[in-house]
Parts: structure tokens; sequence; C-alpha cells
């Protein structure tokens, strides 16, 4: 089952209590006090992984909890802090504070991770509290609790083109056509219940073609499957309608169909509406089709709407189509804007986070830069640049931390800055 929310509860571990301890040693009857630390409480992280798929197993477990810190010991040492708790989930996955509403980051890229929860900070031991007035004193603080938070998780597909379309029109179809995916196909509306990725060419010109769920007039109002899979859609660079030019299902007529994608669409977000899109029309191969077709054809010309004629089922058109796919996500890969749903992430919203990146692209990267001293900023920004990665940057807050490793770096101006060492 493909599960894309959810709603957790994480809790950052208990700081360790302080030690109530005095010095013994030998000659020495009545040692002053040495009671340390406890270690400060482990932090929860959620983390992008590519192992897995949905959120399915992580509704099952509302309260992850990161260890404790240890408590602190004699002769002033300090209590061991307690491991982090990382928590994986999909890549694409949006973090909200399920209270505020507040969206805390979005996990673009594998390996990824972001604190959600910060540890209780460790109690203070005897040592701390001995004044002149009081050389023995018999008291430690408690450690303090871990921070606790509701989060809501949404995952946001990653995929480089959606198909859109009324039930029946022929989405799984043309998907199963364009790829070796098998998203399921059958002769009557609501077939495909869940979203559907299909990986579409090989090396270059490889892209991935998500099929969701059919839309009905009324879907943002709940009717049908209701609108809930078109968040899948915003992080696609391209979108397209598919109409079925028999109109069967609807049993009105293309331009109808038409109508009523863009308006759910419209009602859903502007950003949906936005996105540059193709009409795809299916089915030719059917008696009156073709006229259909070119008629449906004049329409949205006249509106300055490209359109392209096929028949999924015979492949007539398909290849064309294809091509032109092509030629639209080069130009829109090329411009190297964030991958991300735009309409919402809005800079305010985010509080500054610390990130931390296992990538061993970055580390690598961040070790060349180091040849280049002095100019090790503008090299490191560069390569990002040059390599796409950046992309995956620009959703960060500014001055979010951004961990590599043990190299600390801040996201500032769209820049990746070093970070001088604490
Ligand atoms: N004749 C003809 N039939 C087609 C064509 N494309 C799809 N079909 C048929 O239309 C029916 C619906 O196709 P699907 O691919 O399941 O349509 P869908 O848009 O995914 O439907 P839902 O998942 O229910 O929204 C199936 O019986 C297909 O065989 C086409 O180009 N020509
Ligand atoms: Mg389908």
């Amino acid at each position: 089952m493909f599960v894309d929310r959810v709603v957790i509860r994480v809790q950052g571990g208990r700081g360790g209590d302080g030690a109530i301890s005095f010095r013994r040693e030998k000659y020495i009857p009545r040692g002053g006090p040495d009671g340390g630390k406890g270690g400060e409480g482990g932090r929860v992280f959620l983390r992008a992984s590519s192992h897995r798929e949905t959120l399915r197993g992580l509704a099952f477990s509302p309260l992850y909890q990161a260890p404790s810190g240890e408590g602190g010991k004699g002769r002033r040492q300090e209590g061991r802090k307690g491991e982090d708790l990382v928590i994986e989930v999909p890549r694409g996955t949006q973090v909200f504070d399920n209270q505020t509403g507040e969206l805390i980051a979005d996990l673009l890229y594998p390996g990824m991770e972001v604190m959600v929860a910060r540890g209780g900070r460790g109690g203070k031991g005897n040592v701390s509290f001995a004044s002149p007035d009081n050389r023995t004193p018999r008291m430690a603080q408690k450690g303090e609790e871990g921070e606790e938070r509701e989060l809501r998780l949404e995952l946001k597909l990653f995929a480089d083109v959606g198909l859109v379309g009324l039930p029946n029109a022929g989405k799984s179809t043309l998907l199963s056509r364009m790829s070796k995916a098998k998203s399921p196909v059958a002769p009557y509306p609501f077939s495909t219940r869940e979203p559907f990725l299909g990986t579409v060419g090989e090396g270059e010109e490889k892209f991935v073609l998500l099929d969701i769920p059919a839309i009905v007039e009324g879907a943002s109002e709940g009717k049908g499957l209701g609108s809930e899979f078109l968040r899948h859609l915003e992080r696609a660079y391209l979108l397209l309608y598919v109409i079925d030019l028999s109109s069967s299902f609807s049993g009105t007529n293309p331009r109808e169909d038409l109508r009523i994608l863009r308006e759910e669409l419209r009602k859903y977000n502007s950003l949906l509406e936005g996105k540059p899109f193709l009409v795809v029309a299916n089915k030719l191969d059917l008696p009156g089709a073709r006229e259909n077709w070119d008629s449906f054809k004049k329409t949205i010309e006249r509106e300055r709407i490209e359109g392209w004629g096929i028949s999924a089922l015979s492949g007539e058109g398909v290849v064309e189509l294809l091509e032109r796919i092509r030629e639209i996500l080069k130009e829109e890969r090329g411009k190297g804007e964030a991958i991300v749903a735009k309409a919402e992430i809005k800079e305010k919203d985010i509080s500054p986070t610390i990130y931390r990146f296992s990538s061993t692209y970055l580390e690598k990267l961040l070790q060349e830069a180091d040849l280049y001293p002095g100019e090790e900023e503008e090299f490191l920004n560069r390569e990002l640049e040059k390599s796409g990665f950046k992309r995956y940057l620009l959703s960060l807050k500014s001055s979010s931390v951004i961990e590599v490793g043990e190299r600390k770096l801040v996201w500032k101006e769209k820049r990746l800055k070093f970070l001088a060492d604490e």
C-alpha cells in the first residue's frame, strides 16, 4: 500500500542528571565536590533514503525518542551524550510542524538529513554548586527533557513528467507504451488507485513519468478519488493532459474535458496551473476520433495551447510526442530552478535549521576545494552550479547550517560558505 502522509511524534533524548560526588583520596579525608555534568540527550534527525519508497511503516510507530544522555560521574566526568536517532524517510518527503503548519524541511536529496528535535541538556553536577558558603554542596541538577514535536510528513514524488486526465483517458496505457513499467490498465474508470512511476528511455535522455489516479469535475471538493494525488505533480517539469478523443467517459467533448482538468488543477494550487503542459489527444484509432481531433486541435491552437494527437494503443504519434517531451525537458532542466513546490515554500516559513548531508559527491567536492586556497568558495559554488546540485540547496532558508562529515557550511545569499570551526 502506498502511504504518502503520516503524523508522528519525535522527542530528543533526556539529558543525563548531574552527579553528586566528593573527592576521595588517600590522606584527604574530606575532598571537595567533583560531580560532573550529565551528557546531552540524543537528537532526532530525519533522513532522505533511497531505500524507502513510501511513508508506510512509519505510521505505526507514533513516538520516536532518541536515547538519553548518561549521568555525570565523579572526578568531574561528564556523562556520555545520547546517540542521535535517525529516521529514514523517502526522498521527496516534506516535513511540517503539525501544530503550526510550518514547513521545516524538504528532503530532496538522498542522504540529506534535517534535525527535528533537540536533545535535553545535561544537568550540572555538584561541582558547579560549590561556593565559599557551601563547600560541600549535596545538590545537582536533573537533566532536561528532550524537545518534543509532532510532525506531519508528506511525500511528494519525484517525476519529470506527470500525466493528468479524466478516468479512462488512457494515462496508464500511455505510460506502459512509453516505459517498460506496467501501470494497471483497465476498461473501466479509476483503475489506477495510487501513483505509479515509470522510467522512459536510457542514459542522458532518461526521464521519469508519473501516472496518478484520475481527476473528475469536483475533485477538489473530494469527488472521485479527490485531488489528494495532485501534490505528486508539484515537482514535475511538464504535465501532459491526456484527453480521450472519443470522450467515452465524460460523454461530452474533448474541449470540455480539458476545461475540467485545468479548472481542477487551478483550484488545487496556482503552481500546477502555471507549469508547462501539453495536450495529448488520445485514442486516435477509434471511429470518429480523427474528425474530433481536427476540430479540437483548431480550438486549442487558437488559445496557443500545444497539442499532440496519438493512439496509446497502436503507438501512432507516440515517437513524435516523446521527442517533443525530451526537448521541453532539456529546456526546463537547464533553467536550474529549485526542485521544490515554489508556491508553498516561503522564506519566512522555514526556521533556521541544521542539515546534514552524507553525500560522497559533496565530500569529494569539499576536499577538492581545499586545493584552491583563497578560492575555495568560488570553486565550490561554481561546481555546485555546474553539476546541478545547487537546485537541491535552493529550497533551504538563508543561514541554514549544513554539515558534511566534519565540515560545517552555511547557506547564505544562494551560496555555500565555509563556517569557521567552533
Ligand atoms: N482504442 C483505444 N483504446 C485505448 C487507447 N488508450 C487506452 N485505451 C483503452 O482505454 C481504457 C482505459 O485505459 P487506461 O490506460 O486504463 O486509462 P486511464 O486514464 O489510466 O484510466 P484510470 O486509471 O481509470 O484513470 C482501456 O480499456 C484501454 O485499453 C487508445 O489509444 N485507443
Ligand atoms: Mg490508469
